[in-house]
């Protein structure tokens, strides 16, 4: 590294700050660093005296985006689900997938049986193919131990990654993400006896950034998530849910109540919820790789969601079972063509809405004060980003003014 003080010239910037031009696009611009934190971005020619001896690094006419963020994703987990999806495809039911040990229980098994440090190193290569793209924020959650000590575990293994590798980590408890066998039929008892409990000592650990939920029926309804909520609120922790992904339960409605930061997935939102969460100031967080995964047909409501300026987020959902997917410029590229979002939505999603629906106000966008988090690629114009398939075109990643 060459310095806390430094400036990148040759380049143009999507600061997504605002601003008349779509990406709130800069051409021929410089960005100042200073101390880890963006100090100045404008036209090169304009760049103040102050900074005008700095240390500078000429970027050859690439593009400047903020680091990216992935603000939903479960990509601390144990095992995979590989063979499961190759029974399916070879003609296998749900039900002899499921008599097989396969579905979420069987990640469930995995997860309770691997260490902390098991746990992180199988999540590192995933979280490396995030970074290689130039994530520098992942969001993560628990869920998949579904017991005390592994929604712990889970959780210590995330704040982990952020001590191996220069990357943000913010981690959401999610232990109301299925009822585990020992509690079926039974899903206020686990609330009350194991996610309670469970949040109370993983806060006090301080594991938890926020409270997470899964509203479905084959998970927790609505008012079975009431006293999880109330216990966030407790705690001065914000909530988020996914909602609606499957079936119009009213998750986002009830998630809108609490002031979430967002409500995930929501194919099947409707215009009473969109309501809720324009009202309430709550990000929709689009999870294209799921829906692509699960074959899904219904579409989230994203005029609908425009028309109320409900800000959307894009995520990958990393997880080994409807989205085993990091590569967060292919979720851009779903959200396009799948959902007919712009590419400019798109960046936004994985920039600045991001932040938003993690509650952070230090990054997502090029604007003075900013941790100095970029990424520095290969284009010429910000469109190809959600354009290109498969393709990474990143040149660098700063994080915190570091590469
Ligand atoms: N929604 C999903 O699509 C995943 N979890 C959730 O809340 C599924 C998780 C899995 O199958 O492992
Ligand atoms: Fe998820």
């Amino acid at each position: 590294m060459q310095g806390d003080r430094q400036v990148f010239t040759g380049l143009s910037a999507a600061t997504m700050a605002g601003g008349a031009a779509a990406y709130g696009l800069i051409g021929e611009a410089a960005i100042a660093v200073s101390d880890g934190q963006i100090a100045w971005v404008g036209p090169e020619a304009e760049l103040p005296l102050d900074y005008a001896d700095l240390l500078r690094t000429d970027l050859g006419g690439r593009l400047v985006t903020p680091g990216l963020i992935d603000c939903h994703t479960h990509v601390v987990h144990g095992g995979h689900r590989a063979v499961e999806f190759e029974m399916r495809l070879n003609g296998a039911s749900y039900e002899e997938v499921a008599r097989a040990g396969g579905g979420i229980i069987s990640t469930v098994k995995a997860t309770r049986a691997a260490s902390v440090e098991a746990l992180i190193a199988e999540a590192l290569p995933r979280v490396d193919a995030m970074l290689a793209e130039g994530v520098t924020v992942i969001e993560v959650k628990s869920g998949y131990g579904l017991d005390r000590e592994t929604e712990l575990n889970m959780l210590r293994a995330a704040r982990a990654l952020a001590r191996h590798r220069p990357v943000q980590v913010v981690t959401s408890f999610l232990g109301a993400h299925a009822v585990p066998a020992e509690y079926k039929g039974r899903a206020d008892a686990y609330i009350a006896e194991v996610c309670l409990p469970a949040l109370k000592d993983a806060h006090a650990e301080g594991l938890v950034d926020a409270v997470d939920a899964f509203c479905e029926g084959i998970a927790f309804l609505p008012e079975q998530l009431v006293p999880l909520f109330e216990a966030a609120r407790g705690l001065g922790l914000p909530v988020k849910l996914h909602a609606e992904q499957l079936s119009n339960l009213g998750g986002a409605k009830l998630a809108a109540g609490y002031g979430a930061l967002s409500a995930d997935h929501i194919e099947y939102l409707d215009e009473d919820g969109v309501k809720a969460m324009a009202g309430a100031g709550t990000t929709a967080v689009i999870l294209p790789g799921a829906y692509y995964t699960l074959r899904e047909t219904q579409m989230p409501p994203i005029e609908l969601l425009r028309q109320n300026n409900v800000p959307m987020a894009l995520a990958t959902d990393c997880n080994p079972g409807s989205a085993p997917m990091t590569s967060l410029l292919l979720a851009m590229n779903m959200g396009c063509t799948l959902f007919r979002m712009t590419p400019e939505e798109a960046l936004k999603g994985v920039t600045v809405t991001a932040a938003r629906a993690l509650g952070l106000k230090d990054c997502g966008m090029i604007a003075p004060g900013m941790r100095a988090d970029l990424a520095v690629w290969n284009v010429s114009h910000p469109a190809e980003l959600a354009y290109r398939i498969g393709f990474n075109p990143l040149h660098a990643r700063i994080f915190g003014g570091k590469n």
